[in-house]
């Protein structure tokens, strides 16, 4: 590379990502491979439309790209005429979302009038500001009814969901979270949605690698449409994909139009050929280990952060993520534990070369600048090889920085 500055950048962050424990728990590493799609001269090509039906013309490459990225992301979940399982050759995909915000902004473009109500899981309790947040366009252009979890359980109470849904009457349910460390019972979201009359999406953004992987539940059976991040758990690029339940309502022809001409211009194809590279990748034997992996490894930060004394959300994990309750109400134990805010955390642990983020805890009664939490994640780290001996020493790590002892 000829720009000295840039490249210096470049790889001063690389230095930066090899010497770090990554804890965040959206961020992961992608192969080579992908990198060097995302690399190539795919970036110089606009592709506008879909393919065999685009705006410009020298797209006979991009279509042969954008199809195989859609035929690996149904075959990756069963959805792919011919695959295993019951939802085979139900659903259709559309690619070219540029990442998570505009993948979820586009399906409410295409299913949700103008006004029309989104119930989202509130951003305090684990949810996303697409889901519905007033501070992101989900929250202007529509009306977030907001739900969360019990205060005792931090675990998501469907009766009181039920009775809210079924008086608000939203137009679409959200099931799918940032900060929210458990398993989803999307059966029991249905029986909500069809209780109210509201059309079922599941953003399964953090947990996308871990169904891949078949070590979280499906949402395909249940769900009409699933939008997800390639770039989180799924290991690939900054992307997002939207899966749409194909019956008499149209959803995938709506959900085509919304994302172009509705949302976007020409797809980045450079992108989308690293999702199907990603993809790919994900459907191998050894990405189906490494999913198993990253769940037994954040129940091993889980457990160990515990056993010392941290409060962890919910009392454990079914995934990828851990939340902790480093403030514990602002109580130091006898044992020395809590008394940290997140923010505090967060820092110390920086400077002890462990990356994570700060997080409100649900109910938090500290402000969003400065929580109650943490929010941990295994994916990255079981990328680089990291196993269950590993995670009980960066645990043990954690808790000495925490306690002012690193
Ligand atoms: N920023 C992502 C996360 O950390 O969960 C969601 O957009």
């Amino acid at each position: 590379m000829k720009d000295t500055q840039i490249k210096k950048l470049i790889e001063a962050e690389k230095k930066r990502q090899k010497k770090v424990i990554n804890l965040i728990a959206s961020e992961n590493y992608v192969s080579k491979d992908v990198l060097e799609a995302l690399g190539s001269e795919l970036t110089n090509k606009y592709a506008e439309g879909y393919p065999r039906k685009r705006y410009y013309g020298g797209n006979e490459n991009i279509d042969k790209i954008e199809e195989l990225c859609r035929k690996r992301a149904l075959e990756l979940f069963d959805l792919a005429e011919g695959s295993a399982g019951a939802q085979a050759g139900k659903w259709h995909v559309n690619v070219q979302p540029l990442s998570g915000s505009p993948a979820n902004v586009a399906v409410y473009l295409a299913l949700v009038p103008p006004g029309g109500k989104i119930m989202g899981m509130s951003l305090d309790q684990g949810g996303h500001l697409t889901h519905g947040h007033k501070v992101s366009i989900t929250g202007k252009m529509w009306v977030q009814v907001p739900y969360g979890v019990d205060k005792n359980t931090e675990i998501i109470n469907f009766d009181e969901l039920k009775a809210k849904a079924v008086a608000e009457k939203p137009n679409i349910i959200v099931a799918g979270f940032t900060a929210y460390p458990r398993a989803i019972d999307f059966k029991k979201f249905r029986e909500v949605a069809d209780a109210s009359g509201a059309i079922l999406m599941v953003d399964m953004s953090h947990f996308a690698g871990l169904v891949a992987g078949k070590e979280y539940p499906s949402p395909f059976e249940y769900a009409d449409i699933v939008t997800t991040t390639v770039h989180k758990t799924l290991r690939g690029p900054r992307s997002a994909l939207i899966f749409a339940k194909k019956d008499a309502r149209e959803l995938d022809k709506k959900i085509d139009k919304a994302v172009f001409p509705g949302m976007q211009g020409g797809p980045h194809m450079n992108q989308v050929a690293g999702v199907a590279v990603a993809l790919k990748e994900a459907k191998t034997s050894a990405f189906k280990k490494y999913a198993l992996q990253v769940k037994k490894n954040a129940k091993v930060l889980a457990d160990e952060l515990t056993k010392f004394g941290w409060r962890v959300v919910s009392g454990g994990t079914d995934s990828h993520l851990v939340l902790v309750d480093t403030w514990m109400n602002g109580e130091k134990g006898k044992n020395g534990r809590g008394a940290v805010t997140g923010k505090e955390a967060s820092d110390r642990l920086e400077k002890a070369g462990i990356i994570v983020n700060k997080n409100a805890i649900p109910f938090d009664a500290r402000p969003p600048a400065d929580p109650s939490g943490i929010r941990l994640g295994s994916a990255a780290e079981t990328t680089r090889g990291k196993k269950e001996k590993d995670f009980k020493k960066i645990a043990e790590k954690i808790d000495k920085v925490l306690r002012g002892e690193w």
